[in-house]
């Protein structure tokens, strides 16, 4: 098994920190266009790496980023549910301005149209070679529920500056459960053609509704009672897909081993890797070599399996002799959960761990844990080593920025709300982000700036209502929290009124740009 063990870290320093990247150190100026690894965990919390929290200490591959890189304690994904947070990472445009991006069925038609800018053509532009693997939920083909998964699918990532994909159409829960190789199932199966909806069943197909026997996998805790694929009940019904269905325990091993190929026989060109892991998204179904490694069940054990994936990309980009011209961005694209639909003991099985660390609330929800999320830059001779930052960043940025990085200018070819902050997403002196702005899973807004977190007044209900015992941080009244104080605990709007005007009037002026 490959890891990037901590102890391996005197030895991997040296690997690092010998050569032009020494030079680089010493100097304050970023050198241009290294390749780019970003890896976006699913679900990951604040508190689940144990960098960020010592409750967890299965993730030495990503402590050793954070031992060799700058870790993020003010980061924020744009959205505390996947495919806003994507559409906005791609995109650096807020999701709440355009419909149609909240979390996106399987057979969702493009949420991003060709033609619009991504942070991928941005790479291409620069002369990168550059793939995306493992988790999209940004949609495909043109037409909602149009697609024909045994023929082309178009628009894909192709169409959208990726020049190789091996993704998951939406998530490890939605059907179709095939992956989707340069627009086409990859591996498919002609015996089995794959068929989709997300309106009724295919004749004759059992259901997790009516067959809950045929779930030998896992059991469903809430949802998920539709098709049944590997054991397992999934949103949406299909038929078909044979000898191209995955396999959940080998999903992580599948993306993992495309995106170290593609490493190896790029690793003589630039390249940008966008590696989005399914964990540790529900259904949690790590491979049986994790079992039992995180002692907290099967969703610390798909902690384990993804800190696993980043242990490996980062060796093979060591065996290829190019970290060191390598920038990793580690991230989530929204907060924690705990039983997000699966009888998997998540929570019981806890014990003292908190996925969202003192933070309130978790995925979904308007407080901190919806979309404060780990985030951790290791540029080899670039980036501190062991550095914490606590400088307010936004995904939003990321297109901008990685412009910036490939020395690319955008103009105006884009209506971005991003703006360039490379130097600070890097650890060094520079602009900072003065405040973010994230969106709850019912677009409740929330304004935060390094002192203040300013929530809008929305209604909804104040636990996620579905099944997920999660606070939303919906209210009627507006709500001010003083974040020097962990955990969002007093709504002190009534003490400082005029905070709360220049907050809510600056989120008015954002929310006005551009109608
Ligand atoms: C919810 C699903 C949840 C998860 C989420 C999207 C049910 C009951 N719950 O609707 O399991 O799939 O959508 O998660 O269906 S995300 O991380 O991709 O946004
Ligand atoms: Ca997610």
């Amino acid at each position: 098994m490959n890891v990037f063990p901590v102890e391996k870290l005197g030895l991997l320093s040296a690997v690092l920190f010998s050569s032009a990247a020494v030079q680089a150190a010493s100097g304050d100026s970023i050198p241009p266009k290294p390749n780019v690894l970003f890896i976006y965990a699913d679900d990951l919390g604040y508190g689940d790496v144990e960098c960020y929290a010592r409750t967890s200490e299965c993730t030495p591959n990503i402590a050793a980023l954070c031992e060799n890189g700058v870790r993020f304690t003010n980061a924020y994904s744009v959205a505390s549910t996947s495919t806003p947070s994507r559409y906005s990472l791609l995109t650096g445009e807020y999701a709440w301005r355009r419909s149609g991006t909240d979390v996106a069925a399987g057979n969702a038609a493009t949420i991003i149209e060709p033609g619009q800018l991504t942070v991928a053509d941005i790479f291409k532009e620069a002369g990168y070679v550059t793939a995306a693997f493992g988790k999209w939920h940004l949609g495909l083909g043109a037409v909602t529920g149009g697609q024909d998964w045994n023929g082309e699918l178009s628009p894909s990532p192709a169409d959208l500056g990726f020049d190789h994909h091996y993704i998951m159409a939406a998530t490890g829960d939605r059907v179709p459960c095939v992956f989707i190789e340069d627009g086409k199932v990859a591996g498919h199966d002609a015996s089995a053609p794959v068929e989709v909806s997300y309106v009724r069943n295919f004749d004759g197909e059992p259901t997790g509704k009516d067959n809950p026997e045929l779930l030998y996998n896992l059991k469903s805790s809430h949802g998920h009672d539709m098709s049944i694929v590997n054991g397992i009940g999934r949103i949406g019904y299909m038929r078909g897909g044979g000898k191209a269905l995955w396999k959940d325990e080998n999903i992580a091993d599948s993306i993992t081993a495309r995106a170290v190929e593609f490493i190896r026989s790029h690793s003589d060109e630039r390249f940008f890797i966008y590696f989005a892991a399914n964990d540790v998204h529900v259904p949690r179904f790590p491979h049986e070599r994790f079992r039992g490694r995180s002692g907290m069940g099967l969703r610390g054990d798909a902690i384990v399996q993804f800190d696993w994936s980043v242990g490996s990309l980062v060796e093979a980009l060591r065996e290829c002799g190019i970290l060191e011209n390598t920038l990793i961005i580690l991230t989530s694209d929204n907060g924690p959960v705990t039983d997000d639909g699966y009888a998997d003991d998540a929570d019981k099985l806890l014990g003292t761990h908190r996925p969202a660390g003192g933070l309130r609330g978790g995925k979904y929800s308007a407080f901190d844990g919806g979309a404060r999320v780990p985030f951790v830059v290791m540029w080899p001779g670039v980036t501190e080593r062991g550095a914490v930052c606590g400088n307010l960043v936004s995904q939003v940025d990321f297109l901008p920025s990685m412009a910036a990085l490939a020395g690319v200018e955008v103009g105006d070819r884009s209506l971005i709300d991003g703006s360039n902050y490379l130097s600070s997403w890097m650890g060094k002196e520079g602009p900072v982000r003065p405040y973010v702005i994230t969106q709850a899973a019912n677009h409740t807004l929330s304004l935060r700036t390094a002192a203040w977190k300013y929530i809008e007044p929305r209604g909804g209900a104040p636990i996620v209502p579905w099944g997920p015992n999660i606070e939303t941080g919906y209210s009627l009244v507006p709500q001010l929290y003083d974040m020097n104080i962990e955990g969002e605990k007093e709504n002190v709007a009534g003490h400082y009124p005029e905070k709360v005007r220049e907050l809510e009037r600056l989120l008015q002026v954002e929310k006005d740009k551009r109608r």
